[in-house]
């Protein structure tokens, strides 16, 4: 029988919200009323969160309201994004990084925020680019990606995470295992490392080889380990071969003991980073053996224990994380693949399989009482992720939590054979969770990080603090560089371009240094030249130069992209490109268009045009 979608969603929308018991009338009718109001953030209010979403293959990071699910901002982080004027020309510096670095796309799964004390500060955050080994930090002051590096002696960036409580460092697993050394023809078993990377330089400072796919990673809140899951202690090259153990492992780095065997001079130096060997240096990395192909590794708020899901086990593993000793592996479900946790005791795991979230409670599951289990709800479909706010870090806020599921199937209307992804916001405040609602987004969002709006809001800055090079009013000019060169220093201000014109030759370089001197916030302008592959967004304050090619010879309109003022329209200028040999200045041009333009016939003309 061919069941109608619609009927599906009917169902279960009335199944999940049939838990909640209204006295009166209509009860269905006002338990959706209750989770709208749940979400509902009325024009002109501000949402409690902003949850940032990685963009998975989109190479950015979304930002989402929290509860509403509405779109605040994409940030492009390892793409280049004309909308923004992000990496869209060579001599930008995040493309030249880009492009350095292993090219304009990245796969972003882990965001991370910079801490102090356990919590977010509001400085910054990480991101992995997958596909390309590299770390992308973005300014909260600015939102805005602002440094982007290769990491040495790896591929495949995956699991990424702060040191706790205070960002000493930010650790970057490996997951694609190398040759050992790079030696393709080395007959030794392929291996890894774990990265340990400064937050402010983003440089390297050390890594630890590690075997087995090392695949997610959190750290304890006290500063003492990383944690990474391990699927492939195999070390199979075949998705067949890393399945054959029963069981594979977690892989604990001592950090303190690491530096100090770094300090001592007892690594490996390879492409400028040392490399501690562990057989070399006892004690450093701890193995906790876990059941078959583990995937996320999630830290509890208190610090107490570090919980492995199963993946290909029905178990969480759950870690003391100070002594390392497994403590309990309670049973939760079908395809655990991540954990977060409440301010109550409690801990959310996603089931990938059972497409479930499965509310668990911690210390009866350590104790071993029965009733450990204390809720599931399904979501739709197949959860990869999913995150409390402030889970991932010492002080969870215990209100909501965000699904980041992996197919909408009936969710949506299609549009064409691909489907939206499909995020749902789940009230987690009573004992019984709730479906509030769901919000599409481009792909593929992973993972997600919260900060609450009140702690952010005074810490974004209203425009970009002037650099060094901008081009201050009033000192705009053109000058001839050279033979074949012409730089041009620009301001941008509602709503004109200064110099409202120049003048190029056919097989110039035109490099243009151009300022958007307003100094009230939002009041971005564009600089789109047709013709040119050119368009740059420049928030105020912000300064950017670009060198390129003259073109063909022409008259060249440039253009605001950014609905500024009422003269949005009119905020012009011409790229004059004569031809190599012509002899006309930009004066004759000017003497030449002073000419009247059309009237409309029989109404007077209200004056001399200029
Ligand atoms: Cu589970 Cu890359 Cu975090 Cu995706 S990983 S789900
Ligand atoms: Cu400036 Cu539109
Ligand atoms: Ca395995």
């Amino acid at each position: 029988m061919k069941r109608h979608p619609v009927v599906l969603v009917a169902v279960s929308i009335v199944s999940t919200l049939a838990a909640v018991h209204i006295s009166g009338c209509g009860a269905t009718r006002s338990a959706r009323s209750l989770a709208a109001e749940k979400v509902y953030v009325a024009p002109g209010e501000l949402d409690k969160y902003y949850a940032f979403l990685s963009g998975g293959q989109s190479g950015s990071v979304f930002v989402v309201g929290i509860p509403s699910g509405r779109l605040i901002r994409e940030v492009p982080i390892f793409e280049s994004r004309a909308a923004y004027g992000y990496a869209m020309h060579e001599t930008d510096p995040r493309r030249q990084e880009l492009v350095a670095t292993g090219g304009a796309w990245g796969d972003t799964h882990h965001p991370v925020l910079s801490e102090t004390g356990g919590v977010p500060n509001g400085k910054y955050l990480w991101i992995n680019d997958l596909a390309n080994g590299r770390l992308g930090r973005v300014r909260l002051d600015y939102f805005e990606a602002d440094k982007i590096v290769k990491i040495p002696n790896l591929q495949g960036a995956h699991g990424i995470a702060v040191v706790s409580p205070d960002t000493k460092y930010i650790v970057v697993n490996g997951e694609f295992e190398q040759p050992t050394d790079g030696m393709v023809s080395n007959p030794a078993p392929y291996t890894s490392v774990v990265a340990f990377v400064e937050p402010e330089t983003m440089a390297v400072k050390f890594e630890v080889r590690v075997n087995g796919n090392i695949d997610i990673a959190d750290t304890s809140k006290d500063g003492r380990y990383a944690f990474s899951t391990i699927y492939n202690l195999e070390q199979g090259k075949t998705m067949g071969a890393m399945i054959q153990y029963d069981r594979d492992a977690v892989a604990a780095i001592d950090i303190p003991l690491a530096e100090q065997a770094v300090a001592a001079g007892r690594g490996d130096t390879r492409n400028g980073v040392p490399i501690l060997d562990p057989e070399k240096t006892p004690g450093v990395l701890t193995l906790i053996p876990v059941p078959k192909n583990p995937h996320g590794i999630n830290v509890t708020p208190d610090g107490r224990y570090a919980i492995a899901s199963g993946k290909l086990s029905p178990t969480v593993t759950i870690i003391d994380a100070h002594t390392l000793a497994i403590v309990a592996e309670p049973e939760v479900g079908l395809g655990p693949l991540h954990t977060t946790f409440d301010n109550r005791g409690n801990a959310f795991t996603s089931l990938f399989l059972d497409s479930q979230v499965v509310k668990w409670n911690i210390d009866k599951a350590v104790r071993g009482t029965s009733d450990y289990i204390v809720d599931r709800l399904n979501v739709h479909y197949n959860i990869g992720h999913l995150q409390a706010v402030g889970g991932d870090h010492t002080h969870p806020y215990g209100d909501y939590l965000l699904a980041l599921n992996k197919l909408s199937k009936d969710q949506y209307i299609g549009v064409g054979p691909d489907l939206p992804e499909n995020q749902e916001i789940i009230d987690i405040s009573g004992d019984k969770m709730r479906l509030l609602a769901s919000f599409p987004t481009p792909p593929e969002p992973h993972d997600a990080t919260f900060m609450a709006v009140d702690l952010l809001r005074p810490l974004v800055k209203q425009t970009f603090t002037p650099a060094a090079d901008a081009v201050e009013a009033g000192k705009e000019r053109v000058v001839r560089a050279g033979p074949h060169a012409v730089t041009v220093d620009m301001t941008l201000i509602r709503s004109a371009y200064t110099p409202d014109s120049f003048e190029v030759r056919e097989g110039d370089q035109v490099t243009l240094r151009v300022t958007n001197v307003e100094t009230i916030r939002d009041m971005i302008h564009g600089f789109a030249l047709p013709d040119h592959d050119l368009n740059i967004a420049l928030a105020p304050g912000y300064t950017k130069t670009i060198t390129f090619d003259a073109g063909k010879p022409g008259v060249y309109w440039y253009y605001c992209t950014n609905f500024c003022s009422a003269l949005h329209l009119e905020m012009r200028g011409r790229m004059v490109v004569q031809p190599k040999d012509s002899t006309v200045t930009i004066a004759d041009w000017h003497a030449a268009e002073n000419v009247k333009g059309q009237v409309v016939p029989g109404v007077p003309s209200t004056g001399d045009r200029p």
